[in-house]
This record gives C-alpha cells, sequence and structure tokens, in this order.
C-alpha cells in the first residue's frame, strides 16, 4: 500500500559494503567517545549549533509523526541559577534525606554524585526535553499523541548524538520531580518535563567514573537469530 501522497526515496545514499563497515565502525568508534561527565566549563557555544542539534533531534521518528516533544533551550543565567536551585534542594531530598532509598543510593556510588550541581549554571546551555500526549501534528491541543515515550526517547537520543558530533560534552540529568521545569521554562500543564540534557565544553577537571566505562559486550546485549 502507498500512502495518498508521497515522494520518491532521493535522498537515500548507498555505500558499498567495505564502506558500509567502515562507517559502522568510524561512527562506534565516535560514539564510545561521548561519556557523561558533570564539569563543565563556562566557554560559550553558539546558538546556531544548539539550533541545528534540536532540529536534528526533531528528525526523529515519532508516533503517527505527531512530534510529541517540545526543546526549551535554556542560557539565561537567570534560569539556570533557577534550575541549579530547585534541582539541588530535590537532590538534597534524593541523597540527604534518603527519599532514593538505600538500594538507589548504593547504586549510584560508583558515579560519586551527589546534590551539588554546579554545572547546571556553569553550563552554556541546558536544554529541557519536555512531552506532549496531546496535540498531533498542528499542536491543537486535543488530537492524541501515540508512543509518546518511545518518541521522546529516541529525539533525545538523537539530541544527545547531534551534540557529541557537533564536538559538546553532554549530561542527562534528571532532578525528581522534575515538574518544576514546567514553570522554569513556562510550559504549559499539556506538557510533562522528560529530561534536562546539559551541553557545553567539558571542565578543566571533569572525569570519567571507571564504573561508566565498563559497557556491555555484543554477547550480553545482543542475541542473533
Ligand atoms: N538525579 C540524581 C540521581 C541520579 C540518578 C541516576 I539513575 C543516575 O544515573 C545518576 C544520578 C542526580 O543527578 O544526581
Amino acid at each position: 500500500m502507498q500512502p495518498h501522497d508521497s515522494d520518491p526515496l532521493n535522498d537515500f545514499i548507498e555505500y558499498d559494503s567495505e564502506q558500509m563497515q567502515q562507517r559502522s565502525q568510524q561512527f562506534l568508534q565516535q560514539m564510545r567517545r561521548r561519556h557523561s561527565i558533570r564539569s563543565f566549563s563556562d566557554r560559550p557555544v553558539p546558538r546556531q549549533v544548539v539550533e541545528d542539534c534540536i532540529l536534528t533531534a526533531g528528525s526523529a521518528p515519532s508516533g503517527a509523526n505527531h512530534q510529541p516533544w517540545h526543546f526549551a533551550a535554556i542560557h539565561s543565567d537567570h534560569l539556570k541559577s533557577q534550575i541549579r536551585e530547585q534541582a539541588e534542594a530535590l537532590e538534597r531530598g534524593f541523597y540527604q534525606d534518603k527519599r532514593a532509598g538505600e538500594a538507589w543510593l548504593e547504586a549510584l556510588k560508583p558515579l560519586g554524585t551527589d546534590a551539588h550541581k554546579p554545572y547546571l549554571q556553569t553550563a552554556p546551555w541546558l536544554i529541557a526535553v519536555f512531552s506532549k500526549k496531546r496535540g498531533g501534528l498542528q499542536d491543537d491541543g486535543e488530537t492524541t499523541n501515540y508512543y509518546v515515550h518511545e518518541s521522546v526517547g529516541i529525539a533525545t537520543g538523537f539530541l544527545i548524538a547531534a551534540l557529541h558530533q557537533a564536538g559538546l560534552a553532554t549530561l542527562t540529568h534528571t532532578p525528581k520531580p522534575m515538574s518544576f521545569l514546567s514553570k522554569v521554562c513556562g510550559r504549559g500543564d499539556n506538557e510533562r518535563p522528560y529530561m534536562l540534557i546539559v551541553a557545553g565544553y567539558p571542565g578543566e577537571d571533569a572525569r570519567i567514573p571507571v564504573h561508566a566505562r565498563h559497557k556491555k559486550s555484543l554477547a550480553e546485549i545482543a542475541s542473533f537469530l
């Protein structure tokens, strides 16, 4: 079955199998150099780079192509310090008041994370990703969106890969609960905060926890049937 209205696929690039193997390996090597870091420099990053990375995220596949996402790119020092303040208050509840529970805190120990989040203020860009349960392609606020979580997850993955490819370091951050982000970013209650992406140059003291270096082998994550 053909869609009612369609265009020929005219931008697909075919590579021979040798090129394909080389490209898949190069991309693997490149993505293996992406690390979540928790120290960012305040060096500025042009807004146009962030715009392009958001457009890359917006090119992700989504349920019925409804694109149920919004990206709030925060550069304002005032908003970043508000986010830092509120995220740190929540994280203090998570870590110090043990709202996380013992098992979760134990699982985080090898990462060395704590409630102190200076990078939320230092990094040049914070990108708050929001999901929309309703709205459709026209953003009418009513039409049901489908596979919202999956769609926004894919778009966020594209965003992280695009930022890395552009030469920026990233951190996924999910303060719990994240509802304060809606207010800070001025988003309506038809949107839910999904994730906060910190982006910028790494700080001079940026480190990679040994725990984070361990990636499962192919045998552990895949089966070929
Ligand atoms: N949001 C907290 C806790 C945290 C949770 C997980 I799961 C991580 O992989 C890392 C951190 C924080 O940012 O510290």
